[in-house]
């Protein structure tokens, strides 16, 4: 797989050339490069596995994002790397499965998607740059708020360091700004949101942001999502160190993430999380870890050691409160704090280090036995230890644990081994743990058993009265399940024409900021697109806005899509069904539909629609569907299938999208390009069950 990847990647070099542009529209993805792309194959004649390795992972797109997500422009003094980097950023709202049973949405920085898919997740994605790099950074506010980009550390312009009420305009929703500035001295850096500073990053909207020290033939992955293992580490890095992790530190309140998942009207939303919450009165009751809470963590953001190894760990912490990260068993040096070098004779070697709210600290692990730097192999739990950092909303174990894993210490299933096997890690996979359903000691000491939990014991009245301390919180109501939604908004619902098509339309459909009304902020118009049946229909859709939309009517067979980033007009077109129906329409962008920008195709007399329009759960079908289709990407550490499928009966239109899996392990071995059939659970669109029918060559 590998090998054959790596050919079509030197098959792409070879046939790219390199054409010479002066200048660019930021939100024009269709420029080409001038990178000689030739030079940049030396790595692989001349390199050996590893600079293959990261070559490839250079070149290699991100699953589910657009090819020109991160774009390698110029390799300026000819040095076989790329030293002018563009990123393009949206910002997207998500829901994620913090720990089981946990849906919480946040806002991120993520690349930019296809019309199909979005590579969102927290936290926002790492970007990884080199020394002296010219850096654009496109933000494309895809999002119903405005937002901008912070770069925190590094040295720029004051014009670009988007601070709202001192230096930047806010990016308003549909529009887009490219941030520029020359990379300077190493070190780990990070950015943010700076719109609603209180607010913002702790929604997600902030990523780590890594310099990494200028070297010839230096290629390496420069957008990594979400955070963790750094697989393709810089030249610099692997002079010193044989592993690398990113550790972003985030908690929060998830009152406040409540909000935009209860709400579809951004003034509610705006007022709400604004006005209404107050961030001083707040206090945390999840502790993230690149994103995750335990057990999660142990899946997505397990720290894989060998002994007598030096693994760099860099640790940014997003949240509102220090954290105090102890390794167990192991001693660590501080190398660098805030991107800056600590002297040699000021390293400190210690057992827990505080890091406070936008610091970062760079740490060198010893692995080992040597009872100085290291205990030993094993399984050794690194946490925030601020005690409710230990819990999910109060229980234990939970919060931002992981562990260093020895080699020889990990099962087949992705999660350590432990002396009793996995069976320790199980209870907690299970969504009632962390209702407070589940007894802490076994039945066998006390008897407690969930029903007596629930009944209480007989008692008199305690002594010294009643406790008047902090409990649960377990009356909040479950919020709506974005996927589910999506799932069910995706069904096709209508069967396509059997006969010859017995008419043409062309409809011209305008889509922007500049078509909302009141309470909304994209739209489309017209909102109601009245067609004949078996007609043949071509929808010309003209972008007024700076960002991406996606003009989508998921209902029909095959599901017909328009996607188009900045102010452009493309055309498709599709042919009706032979019935009357009323079919949903929206664009697809995470998030738009519900701030306004949906509407119906009515073919014919029209008929009662059959999807949820608006926000609310959808009924739970328990039901199993089976699939077919292809391995746009498999993502093991956040538990995501990208496929590309074939219609799914009753279940799902032909389309590519992300599903989540359960257990993680059934995505192990594999690769994009492998054709695959699958189960899925329809009351969670999740993938129960993966058969490979045919492994990419
Ligand atoms: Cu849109």
């Amino acid at each position: 797989m590998r090998s054959f990847t790596v050919l079509l990647f030197i098959a792409a070099l070879l046939l790219g050339g390199a054409t010479f542009l002066t200048a660019h529209d930021p939100a024009d993805l269709e420029f080409v490069p001038n990178l000689d792309r030739f030079a940049l194959t030396a790595a692989y004649r001349r390199g050996g596995e590893v600079e293959r390795a990261n070559l490839e992972a250079e070149l290699t797109p991100i699953p589910g994002a657009d090819d020109n997500a991160v774009q390698l422009v110029r390799d300026i003094d000819g040095d076989g790397d790329p030293d002018e980097i563009h990123f393009h950023l949206e910002v997207v709202e998500i829901q994620e499965e913090v720990y089981p049973g946990e849906y919480v949405t946040f806002w991120v920085f993520a690349p930019l998607g296809t019309a199909m898919t979005s590579p969102a997740r927290l936290p926002s994605p790492t970007l990884r740059v080199e020394e002296g790099d010219i850096v654009e950074i496109t933000l494309y506010n895809t999002h119903y708020l405005p937002h901008t980009i912070h770069l925190h550390g590094t040295s720029q312009d004051n014009n670009m360091d988007g601070v709202p009420h001192m230096t930047n305009e806010e990016v308003q929703p549909g529009h887009a700004f490219t941030y520029r500035f020359v990379a300077g001295k190493p070190g780990t850096f990070w950015y943010h949101c700076h719109v609603q500073d209180q607010i913002h990053p702790s929604m997600g909207l902030a990523g780590m942001l890594i310099i990494e020290p200028n070297r010839p033939n230096n290629n390496f992955a420069h957008l990594v999502p979400g955070a963790g293992r750094i697989t393709s580490m810089s030249k610099a890095t692997r002079e010193q160190y044989q592993n690398e992790y990113s550790l972003v530190y985030m908690d929060i309140d998830d009152h406040l993430n409540r909000i935009p998942a209860a709400y579809s009207d951004p003034r509610e939303i705006e007022k709400r999380m604004h006005r209404d919450y107050d961030v001083t009165q707040a206090k945390s009751n999840i502790f993230l870890l690149n994103g995750r809470s335990f057990p999660f963590t142990l899946r997505d953001s397990p720290i894989l050691v060998k002994p007598d190894e030096l693994t760099k760990l860099r640790v940014l912490n997003i949240g509102p409160r220090s954290i105090f990260l102890h390794t167990h068993g192991h001693h660590p040096t501080l190398t660098d704090l805030d991107g800056y070098p600590v002297p040699k004779e000021a390293q400190i070697t210690r057992d827990v280090f505080d890091v406070g709210p936008g610091q970062r600290a760079d740490l060198a692990l010893h692995t080992g036995s040597d009872g100085y730097y290291a205990a030993g192999p094993g399984v050794w739990l690194v946490h925030d230890h601020a005690q409710p950092a230990a819990t999910n909303k109060g229980i234990n174990p939970g919060g931002d644990h992981t562990a260093i894993i020895y080699d020889g210490f990990l099962g087949d299933d992705g999660l350590p081994k432990d002396p009793t096997g996995h069976a320790s890690h199980e209870p907690y996979f299970n969504p009632d743990y962390y209702k407070g359903k589940v007894p802490v000691f076994d039945p066998k000491i006390f008897g407690t058993t969930l029903e007596n939990y629930e009944k209480g014991w007989p008692t008199t009245a305690p002594a010294g009265g009643n406790f008047d301390y902090p409990k649960r919180e377990d009356n909040l109501a479950p919020l709506p399940r974005l996927d589910l939604i999506d799932a069910e908004r995706h069904k096709p619902v209508a069967n396509s024409c059997q006969t010859p098509v017995r008419s043409k339309q062309r409809i011209v459909v305008k889509a922007g900021t500049a078509y909302a009304r009141e309470g909304e902020v994209y739209a489309f118009e017209p909102r109601e697109l009245h067609v004949e049946r078996c007609a043949e229909v071509e929808i010309v859709m003209e972008n007024t806005d700076e960002i991406r939309h996606d003009f989508m009517i998921p209902g029909l067979n095959p599901i017909f899509a328009l996607n188009v980033v900045g102010p452009k007009t493309i055309s498709g077109s599709f042919v009706t069904p032979d019935e009357d129906v009323t079919l949903f329409l929206h664009c697809h962008m995470p998030a738009h539909d519900k701030v306004g920008m949906m509407g119906k195709l009515i073919v014919g007399k029209g008929g009662p629609m059959k999807v949820i329009s608006r926000l609310a759960s959808p009924p739970t079908i328990s039901k199993s569907y089976e699939g077919v289709g292809t391995v746009v990407g498999a993502l093991p550490r956040t538990g995501r299938l990208i496929v590309d499928h074939e219609e799914i009966k009753g279940f799902m239109a032909a389309m590519q999208m992300s599903y989540a899996v359960t257990p993680p392990s059934l995505l192990n071995g594999l690769n994009a390009g492998d054709k695959i059939q699958f189960t899925i659970d329809g009351a969670n669109s999740t993938i129960t069950s993966i058969r490979v029918i045919e492994y990419i060559k």
